[in-house]
C-alpha cells in the first residue's frame, strides 16, 4: 500500500498526494463513523491515508485512514444527524471575518472557536477588508481584539485587496499547515491569491446588495504554497449549530469559563442561576466578556430547545 495525503475532496472522489508529489484520484469504499456519529465525509482534507492502485486504471482505493492528530468537525448543515469533518491534522487555524460585507454575525467567532477548542488548535482571527472600514468599524475591531486577545487568540487587521497586513500573515503561515475558514464572501480565497499569486483561486463578486456572499469555493482544498507551508481553503460557513453537544461540552470549551469554573460552588455548574458561580462573578468584575457569555447562553439554550434547528436554519 502507498501512503498519501488528502489534498482535495469533492464528495465521492478524493485527490491524494503521494510522496513523489504526484496525485491520484481515489475513492473510498464502506461506511465510516467517528465517535459513534455518522459522517457525511469519511475522509477529510489533511488526512493521511494508505491507498491501493486499482488494477488497469489510473485511480486508487483508500484502504486505511491513519489516526488523526486533530480535526475540526461540525454538524452537517443539511443532514442534522450527520457530522462533517472540515479538515484534519492542522497546526493552526485562521478564522477570517470582516466587519463589513458580509456583516459579521453575532456569535459567529465564538461558535467557530467551539470547533477548534477541543483540540487546543491555535486560532488567529483575521479581520479582512480593512480597506472599507470606517471609524466605527475600527472601534468595533478594537473592541473585539481586546476580548479575543485577552483569552489567547491573536487578531490581525488585513486587506487582501490592498495587501495590507499580509507580511504578518505570511509569517504565521510559514512552514505550517493552516485551516482557513470563515463565512462565505469574507475573502478567504482572495487572501490566498494575494499571498501566492500563482494559485489563482476562483473568487467572486458579492452577489447583491444583501451583502451575503455566494459560495464560490465549494470543496475544501489544500495548497502547498511553499515547501512545508500548506493552507486549506474551505467553502464558506453559513450556520454553526451545536445541538449534537451537551451543555457541559460547551461550558468546557469556552476556555476562560473553564479556567474560572474551578471556583464555582458546584462541579457541574452551568454558570446560569447557580449560587456562587465564579464565571458570573468574573462577568460582574469585567474579567470575562459579557459578549462571550451571551453567546454561550444562546448556544446552550439552543441545545436545550432541540426544536430550534427545525425552526431556524440560520441561527
Ligand atoms: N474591499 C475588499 N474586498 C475584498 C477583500 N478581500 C476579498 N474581497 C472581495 O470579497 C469577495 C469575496 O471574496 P472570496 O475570496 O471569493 O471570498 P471567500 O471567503 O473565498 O468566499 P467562499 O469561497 O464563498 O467561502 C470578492 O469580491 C473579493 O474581491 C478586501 O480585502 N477588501
Ligand atoms: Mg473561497
Ligand atoms: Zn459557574
Amino acid at each position: 500500500m502507498i501512503k498519501g495525503l488528502i489534498v482535495r475532496s469533492t464528495g465521492s472522489w478524493y485527490d491524494v498526494k503521494l510522496a513523489d508529489n504526484t496525485q491520484v484520484q481515489c475513492r473510498m469504499i464502506g461506511k465510516f463513523r467517528l465517535e459513534g456519529k455518522k459522517l457525511t465525509n469519511p475522509v477529510a482534507v489533511g488526512d493521511y491515508v494508505y491507498v491501493e492502485r486499482e488494477a488497469g486504471q489510473d485511480t486508487a482505493v483508500i484502504k486505511e485512514i491513519i489516526d488523526r492528530k486533530n480535526y475540526v468537525i461540525r454538524q452537517s448543515p443539511r443532514k442534522k444527524h450527520f457530522m462533517h469533518i472540515i479538515a484534519s491534522n492542522m497546526d493552526q487555524a485562521m478564522l477570517m471575518v470582516t466587519i463589513r460585507s458580509p456583516k459579521l454575525k453575532q456569535g459567529f467567532i465564538d461558535r467557530f472557536l467551539l470547533m477548534t477548542e477541543p483540540y487546543d488548535i491555535p486560532v488567529y482571527i483575521l479581520f479582512n477588508k480593512c480597506d472599507v472600514y470606517n471609524e466605527e468599524d475600527i472601534l468595533i475591531y478594537n473592541h473585539l481584539k481586546n476580548i479575543y486577545e485577552d483569552i489567547g487568540y491573536n487578531c490581525l487587521l488585513v486587506s487582501s485587496l490592498e495587501k495590507k497586513g499580509l507580511n504578518d500573515v505570511a509569517e504565521i503561515l510559514k512552514s505550517k499547515t493552516t485551516l482557513l475558514s470563515g463565512q462565505s464572501g469574507v475573502g478567504k480565497s482572495s487572501l490566498i491569491n494575494a499571498l501566492y499569486p500563482g494559485t489563482s483561486l476562483r473568487t467572486k463578486e458579492l452577489s447583491d446588495f444583501t451583502g451575503k456572499g455566494q459560495h464560490t469555493t465549494t470543496f475544501a482544498e489544500m495548497f502547498e504554497v511553499d515547501q512545508g507551508t500548506r493552507i486549506i481553503d474551505t467553502p464558506g460557513i453559513k450556520t454553526l449549530s451545536y445541538n449534537h453537544l451537551e451543555v457541559e461540552d460547551v461550558a468546557h470549551n469556552f476556555k476562560e469559563f473553564f479556567d474560572a469554573s474551578s471556583g464555582c460552588k458546584f462541579d457541574n455548574c452551568q454558570h446560569r442561576n447557580e449560587p456562587k458561580c465564579a464565571v458570573k462573578h468574573k462577568i460582574e468584575t469585567g474579567e470575562i466578556s459579557i459578549l462571550r457569555y451571551q453567546n454561550y447562553l444562546q448556544i446552550i439554550e439552543e441545545i436545550e430547545d432541540q426544536n430550534y434547528w427545525e425552526l431556524n436554519t440560520e441561527y
